[in-house]
């Protein structure tokens, strides 16, 4: 029996690996770190919250006392660090936070780690760290030996903290593994990336805010898929490698805002063009190859199967996120999309 401690489980892909790993792992504990921020919803956790294998602690990943004492009362095994700060656009607007979060929280959390036995460690980092690829070279991909080049201070704190994880391990023999993941989609998440964005406001009959011309491209993976190879890497990864997770899904962000359209009956009318995005990555194309051969993982859900999971997980769990967006969201909206 394994005791693990999970952060940022109250978010959208901590929430969704919180969910499998308990049934996958009914055996072990799981106790989810979460400020709760924005970003953070317990009502995410409320299926789980009566598993007697599960506790959840609101706790910032910065808070070196309050993370030193939950070390010392759980004695964990191991930790995956799922805890960030996590959009782009925020980050564009306020890079402070993104820096604390994601490079001093990591590094308090490996600290603790140190302090505790060495306890196993892994980070869950994304392939925004290899910045972007040119739309007109569809035979380049991101390998686990493309150079790191960030473009926006989300992929650069993101970035830092890969840094600091492989420095740990040299270093002091932190026993550390590193995912870096495509974008995710599914159920729980936030409404403020492209995915639920789109859906929430399809329903709502308002725009469609398509930054650009909409041709950047992204790799979109189910969520669950995510999960699985975290899974698979923290029980069979080898110790100091680094994992490339993605689905060979590459999708332009115009055709998406289509698609989503077409499944819920609405009229492309509702396209909106607005200012891009600064910085804006073109293309994100992961290639997967070490994963599959060492761990065996591959994308077991079709972005055509998963994209029709997800907007019905949306339309029977309105109250999720209509919540979510009735509060501070309208804030954020505004100031992001209301003169744009
Ligand atoms: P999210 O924004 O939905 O959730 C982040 C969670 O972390 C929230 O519950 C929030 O409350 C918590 N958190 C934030 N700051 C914290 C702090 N200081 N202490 C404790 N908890 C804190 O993010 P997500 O999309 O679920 O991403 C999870 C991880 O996966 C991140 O590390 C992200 O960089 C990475 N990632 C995301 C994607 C994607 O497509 N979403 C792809 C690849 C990698
Ligand atoms: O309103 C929008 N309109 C739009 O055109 C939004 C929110 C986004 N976009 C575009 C920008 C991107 O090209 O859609 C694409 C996807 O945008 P996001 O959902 O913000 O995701 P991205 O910037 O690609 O980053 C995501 O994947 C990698 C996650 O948010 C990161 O946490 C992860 O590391």
């Amino acid at each position: 029996m394994m005791t693990i401690i999970v952060t940022g489980g109250a978010g959208f892909i901590g929430g969704n690996f919180i969910h499998y790993y308990l049934s996958a792992h009914p055996e072990d504990r799981v106790i989810c770190v979460d400020k709760l921020t924005y970003a953070g919803n317990l009502s995410t956790l409320a299926p789980v919250m009566d598993n007697p294998n599960f506790r959840f602690c609101k706790l910032d990943i910065c808070d070196r006392e309050g993370v030193f004492a939950l070390f010392e009362e759980e004695k964990p095994d191991a930790v995956i660090n799922f805890a960030a700060e996590s959009h782009v656009d925020r980050s564009i607007e306020n890079p402070e936070i993104f820096l604390q979060t994601n490079i001093i929280g990591t590094a308090t959390m490996m600290d603790a780690c140190r302090a505790f036995g060495n306890v196993r460690y892994h980070q869950v980092s994304t392939d925004e760290v290899y910045g972007d690829l040119p739309l007109d070279r569809p035979d380049l991909f991101f390998t686990e030996t493309t150079p790191i080049h960030t473009s926006s201070p989300y992929s650069s704190s993101k970035a830092g903290a890969d840094l600091l994880v492989q420095a740990y391990q040299r270093t002091y023999g932190l026993p550390i593994t590193i995912s870096r993941c495509s974008n995710n989609y599914g159920p729980y998440h936030f409404p403020e990336k492209l995915i639920p964005l789109m859906i929430a406001n399809c329903l709502n009959n308002k725009p469609l805010p398509v930054y650009g011309e909409g041709l950047n491209v992204r790799d979109w993976l189910y969520v669950e898929d995510h999960c699985k190879a975290i899974d698979l890497i923290l029980h069979k990864g080898r110790i100091g490698e680094v994992y490339n997770v993605g689905g060979h899904n590459e999708m332009r962000n115009i055709d998406i805002v289509k698609l989503i359209i077409h499944e819920l009956g609405k009229d492309e009318s509702l396209i909106t063009y607005v200012t891009d995005r600064k910085g804006h990555d073109l293309r994100y194309a992961i290639d997967p190859t070490k994963i599959h051969e060492e761990l065996g993982w591959f994308p077991e859900t079709k972005f055509q199967d998963g994209i029709k999971k997800t907007i019905k997980w949306y339309l029977e769990n309105r109250q999720w996120w209509e919540e979510i967006i009735s509060g501070e969201y309208q804030n954020y909206y505004e100031k992001m999309y209301g003169n744009r």
